[in-house]
């Protein structure tokens, strides 16, 4: 089966940040139903901490979680390591287990494991062969704060509405982008890209992808379901109110729906914008895209883009990325918003009709000049994907029908060991058939499910034979790698809510230990979280590097982590010869390494939402 597998390029990213006084009060007091939310956080100080050869998470660890680090130390014998607490006293001790060569990392390792420690606090440290960890907390609200944060990236990142400093805080607001206000010459009345279309169309809104303004369907799509998806989880696990109204900074917050709901809300309508409206040729497909005709420089402030913005053409993968979103939308908002539960459907059953109609309309690679391509050379993997949603929504035979009739749904290897992502989405109804309940028969079902559960289980062999434990195999540290080790957490927590089986859950965590820190480079990607953490990101207005007066990119933001594949200038010239996991560098020039991105924060959020549960 054609699974597109292609090692997507590879880039990677660093960054570094001291925490203030002000982030580590959020990070540390974010309670329960984001108690930390109301308030808008301090943006991060640039300063930062040098690595240390004893990695940890540098946030820190769960009282009933795993706790793990990994040393760099070429002894061939086991060395003692000793936690200890903020005042100095040894906590535990005891000895590292030599690891040896690490392919990904290039380095020699041991692991220490103090997992059965039961302390909780802050300020612990590890220290191994004279050399100490940077501090870290050992508490059960530990990922309260990053919650909230990594899902308000979301808002951040929001299109043709003005960013508030009462809600983001005052060194983000800015104003509305995009709505046609000079120079602005768009997204309002957007025309085609020649020969596409002969009118105009209002694609107002949405979520910008990155670092660049452009927004494309099918990671949009993609990101919107991660998202949407991590609340429909939340409530299955009776968790819903963590991320239920008011429990994020969003205008929304306090209209009785849940705010991550709001939020996705904003890029759903965005979506539906993007499906050719009836009595149009191709009416019920979606543009792929829609961004500048040429490339901005950095920085260029949303309003301040004065490019003509352009819709391209409309392709099957963008039409079933909205069909599953939407499909998935009527489902999860029916009990709040009937009426837009029901536009989504309608939408949704347009695509689903209008990509068989049109079954192989791709984007081309070469599409790529002022935005990205997001190409993709088989459909088949969403036409599953919006199969399994539009199904599990209705019921209805002819979705089942297109479920167990696609090559997708029997096929032994849609879970590779790269993960699911923006061109790879047959997982997505994998895991949709998994977890809502539908007229699958029994055998079917325990088939669907036990899928799942095995490429879990193919991500704890994978993190077993790496030094740092991360659920990426060594050859799969491409462009935005951390987003597809985010994805590969997200699977594991799926097999643990299928199995209540602790190992998956202890995969889920330390797919977090590696993002926070417990890498090659001693590198949290997670700005604000952490001593030495990612924040110069590549992205056009938290573009702090190269003006001052801009912002670093808030407390939340995930870079895109190693990439061997070293695809911009910067990542060329200063990190020639790196080992995968170490081809990464904190430097707003290099976009294949540290961009931010929707379908990288989502996972992030999906997990930091999935880690924070209690009880
Ligand atoms: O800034 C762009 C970034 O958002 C994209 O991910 C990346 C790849 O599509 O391209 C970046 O833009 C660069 C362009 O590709 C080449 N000229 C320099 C641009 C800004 O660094
Ligand atoms: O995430 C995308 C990655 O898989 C591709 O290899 C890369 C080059 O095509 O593009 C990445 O997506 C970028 C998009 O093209 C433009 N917006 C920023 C995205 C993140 O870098």
């Amino acid at each position: 089966m054609p699974v597109s597998l292609l090692p997507r390029p590879c880039g990677a990213r660093a960054a570094t940040a001291l925490l203030t006084g002000a982030l580590l009060l959020i990070a540390a007091q974010s309670a329960p139903a984001g108690a930390d939310s109301s308030a808008a956080p301090a943006p991060p100080t640039a300063a930062s901490a040098a690595p240390s050869a004893v990695q940890v998470n540098q946030l820190g660890y769960l009282p009933d979680g795993p706790k793990r680090a990994t040393v760099v130390s070429a002894s061939a014998t086991a060395l003692p390591w000793q936690l200890r607490d903020a005042a100095g006293r040894t906590a535990a001790s005891g000895s590292t287990t030599v690891r040896g060569a690490d392919a990904a990392s290039g380095q020699s390792v041991h692991l220490v494991d103090f997992s059965s420690y039961q302390g909780t606090g802050t300020g612990y440290t590890l220290t191994v062969d004279g050399r100490t960890s940077h501090p870290f907390d050992i508490r059960a609200n530990l990922y309260d704060g990053l919650r909230t944060d990594a899902m308000s990236f979301f808002y951040q990142q929001r299109s043709g509405i003005p960013i508030e400093a009462s809600l983001a805080g005052a060194a983000y607001a800015r104003p509305a982008g995009h709505l046609g206000v000079a120079p602005n010459r768009g997204d309002t009345a957007v025309p085609c890209v020649s020969g596409v279309c002969d009118y105009v169309r209002d694609v107002r809104g949405g979520w910008y992808d990155a670092g660049d303004q452009g927004k494309y369907v099918v990671n949009g799509g993609l990101a919107v379901w991660q998202l949407v998806n991590s609340f429909e989880r939340a409530k299955r696990a009776g968790h819903a109110a963590a991320l239920g109204d008011a429990t994020l900074r969003v205008p929304e917050r306090g209209n009785g729906i849940p705010d991550v709901l709001d939020e996705s809300r904003w890029e759903l309508e965005f979506l539906m914008r993007m499906q050719i409206p009836e009595g149009k040729p191709r009416a019920g497909m979606a543009f792929h895209k829609v961004h500048d005709a040429a490339w901005t420089g950095l920085p260029t402030r949303p309003e301040q883009d004065a490019e003509p913005r352009e819709l391209h053409a409309p392709s099957t993968a963008a039409t079933l990325n909205l069909a599953a979103a939407a499909a998935q939308c009527a489902r999860v908002y029916a009990p709040y918003d009937a009426a837009f539960a029901a536009r989504c459907l309608d939408s949704a059953r347009r695509a689903w009709a209008a990509a068989r109609a049109n079954p192989d309309v791709l984007a081309p690679g070469s599409d790529s000049t002022g935005g990205g391509a997001y190409d993709d050379g088989e459909v088949g993997d969403e036409f599953y994907w919006a199969a399994a949603e539009l199904y599990a929504t209705t019921g209805e035979a002819r979705y089942r029908d297109a479920v167990t009739s696609s090559p997708y749904h029997t096929a032994s290897d849609v879970f590779t060991p790269f993960g699911f992502g923006w061109q790879d989405t047959a997982p997505l109804g994998r895991i949709v058939l998994a977890t809502v309940p539908g007229g699958l028969p029994a055998t079917d079902l325990a088939r669907v499910r036990a899928s799942v559960v095995s490429a879990a289980d193919g991500q704890l062999s994978t993190m077993a034979g790496q030094g740092y434990g991360v659920p990426l195999p060594a050859d799969g540290y491409v462009w935005g790698s951390n987003g597809q080790v985010a994805n590969n957490g997200t699977v594991m927590a799926v097999a643990y809510e299928l199995t209540e089986q602790r190992r998956y859950r202890t995969g889920a965590l330390e797919t977090l230990d590696y993002l926070l820190g417990r890498n090659a480079l001693g590198q949290s990607y997670v700005t604000g979280y952490g001593e030495h953490a990612a924040q110069n990101q590549h992205h056009r207005f938290w573009a702090h590097q190269y003006d001052a007066s801009l912002p670093n990119p808030p407390a939340g933001s995930i870079a895109g982590g190693a990439n061997a594949g070293l695809e911009d200038p910067v990542a060329q010239e200063k990190l020639p010869g790196c080992a995968p996991a170490a081809c990464y560098i904190d430097d707003i020039g290099s976009y294949s390494t540290n961009e931010v991105a929707i379908n990288w924060n989502a996972p992030l959020a999906w997990l930091t939402a999935f880690a924070a549960e209690r009880g």
